[in-house]
């Protein structure tokens, strides 16, 4: 089984990727596990090139110090020659209507000019990206569920009409990790694209920037500490600080008297449980020539693991030498 995770330089990497995926890449990964920082897919919408070189860059630097096996990571842009090719292949096997049918794309083109065509292809650099390396599971939202089908059903068509080239992926259910909302607007999501980042703590802000944002947070009128799903604001810090102390937010919300008390609390957990991440992501930033080598023994043996299947696949459809 191989198992295949990626995250996109979209943004400054922030708590809920932290709490909710890297650090469970980090405990629960198998041997065979792969994680990529997808800076590809962080092109679809207008993007800074500078800005994503260093977003892609600090997004490797937060999974090796998070304690992401180095083997196992790679940055999708190191292996465009073999997915560019691969992509094209894929693109020839799928039709236009498959793509178009795409939720994502329907949503994200929505009322928007200038749509990059990328964002219609960009599944298909995703069944690219599967594919390449063999991959067998995909942990995805639901938002990203047809996506893989998509890739499944690529697969299918190009091992019956040219010959076995790729394995099967299916979609599987991400291991169960926190669940991290805006801690100024908990009615969403925290997200490293928020347009308004008051309420999204980075991984790699300074201890004083995540005191600052957790003393702000939005919590609601009740006086008491409880844990109620229906009270997001509380409810969101509560489970902030269980994700960091392995506890039940039950259990946590009845060792606080006040809001203010829960806050401090929170906001230490915090600082103390990415303070090790923090500190060993800017490390190795300080240090390029350590980055550029993990960076490249990554680059190495990804392109080993897929680079055979995109020979196969050429040959297959007639291409290639
Ligand atoms: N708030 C969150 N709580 C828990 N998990 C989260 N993840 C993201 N936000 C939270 C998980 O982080 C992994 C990598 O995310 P991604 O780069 O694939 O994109 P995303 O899910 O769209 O993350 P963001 O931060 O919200 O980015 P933007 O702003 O670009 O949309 C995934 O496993 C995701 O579940």
């Amino acid at each position: 089984m191989t198992r295949l995770s990626g995250i996109t330089p979209s943004g400054h990497v922030q708590l809920g990727n932290y709490l909710g995926a890297i650090r469970r890449w980090a405990a629960d990964g198998g041997p065979d596990d792969l994680y990529f920082v997808s800076d590809l897919h962080a092109m679809t919408t207008a993007h800074n090139p500078a800005r994503l070189r260093a977003l892609a860059a600090e997004q490797l630097a937060v999974l090796v110090a998070a304690g992401v096996p180095a083997e196992s990571i790679f940055v999708q842009s190191d292996l465009a020659r073999e997915l560019g090719a691969l992509t094209w292949v894929l693109e020839c096997t799928c039709s236009y209507g498959e793509a178009a049918r795409m939720i994502q794309f329907k949503e994200k083109a929505k009322g928007r000019a200038g749509v990059r065509l990328s964002l219609l292809t960009y599944p298909v650099l995703m069944a690219a990206d599967i594919l390449l390396q063999g991959a067998t599971d995909v942990p995805v939202g639901e938002d990203q569920r047809q996506h893989v089908e998509l890739a499944r059903a690529l697969a299918r068509r190009f091992n019956t009409t040219y010959g076995e080239v790729f394995a099967m992926p299916r979609a599987v259910l991400p291991v169960a990790g926190a669940r991290v909302r805006d801690l100024a607007d908990p009615r969403r999501k925290m997200s490293k694209s928020a347009g308004d980042s008051a309420g999204v703590v980075f991984v790699l802000d300074e201890p004083d920037q995540v005191r600052r944002k957790v003393r702000r947070a939005v919590t609601d009128t009740a006086t008491e500490v409880a844990y109620d799903p229906q009270r997001p604001g509380s409810a969101n810090l509560l489970e902030i600080l269980a994700a960091c102390t392995g506890e039940a937010p039950e259990e946590v919300a009845a060792r606080f008297g006040s809001y203010a008390e829960l806050k401090d609390a929170v906001a230490e957990a915090v600082v103390e449980t990415l303070r090790p991440v923090r500190e060993g992501a800017r490390e190795l930033l300080a240090d390029p020539a350590e980055l550029a080598r993990v960076r490249k023994a990554g680059a190495a043996r990804a392109a080993e693991r897929g680079s055979h299947r995109v020979d196969a696949a050429l040959r297959l459809v007639g291409a290639g030498g």
